[in-house]
């Protein structure tokens, strides 16, 4: 498994219930590398294209209500495995199924306000970054520690 990269946001109710230092520090401490971040309140048509994929399902203009609703914390998060360690981070969409431990497992209850987004796949991943992000806002650098992070 190469180096890869994701993009997570935490979602409008991360943001007003606090819980941006906390999210952002799993993600640190789990050894991943932050490169790019920005606060930013979704317009519905950068919304819809995010959730294309559930134009059809009943839930869809209550979930594009719902995103738009206020600022989003969008990343960019670079590391080998990290599109599923991700998912994995996340916890499973309904957070009352979710795994304790999990972000979605400790931090929420209902499956409309779960707190975090993570792409699902390589191809996800791609599009979602080159939908919130320009490339010059995505940032490379080398982590002074590198060398205690990686088997050399
Ligand atoms: P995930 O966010 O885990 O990738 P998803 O892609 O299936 O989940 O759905 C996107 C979001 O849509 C999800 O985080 C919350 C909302 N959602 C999904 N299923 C729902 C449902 N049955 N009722 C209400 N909201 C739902
Ligand atoms: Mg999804």
């Amino acid at each position: 498994m190469g180096i890869e990269r994701t993009f997570v946001a935490i979602k409008p109710d991360g943001v007003q219930r606090g819980l941006i230092g906390e999210i952002l520090s799993r993600f640190e401490r789990k050894g991943f590398k932050l490169v790019a971040l920005k606060q930013v309140t979704p317009s519905r048509e950068l919304a819809e294209k995010h959730y294309g994929v559930h134009r059809e399902r009943p839930f869809f203009s209550g979930l594009v209500d719902f995103i738009t609703s206020g600022p989003v914390v969008a990343m960019v998060w670079e590391g080998e495995g990290v599109i599923s360690s991700a998912r994995k981070l996340i916890g499973a969409t309904k957070p009352l199924e979710s795994e304790p431990g999990t972000i979605r497992g400790d931090l929420a209850v209902n499956i409309g306000r779960n707190v975090i987004h993570g792409s699902d796949g390589a191809e996800t991943a791609k599009f979602e970054i080159s939908l919130w992000f320009d490339s010059s806002e995505i940032n490379d650098w080398i982590p002074a520690d590198l060398v205690w992070r990686v088997e050399s």
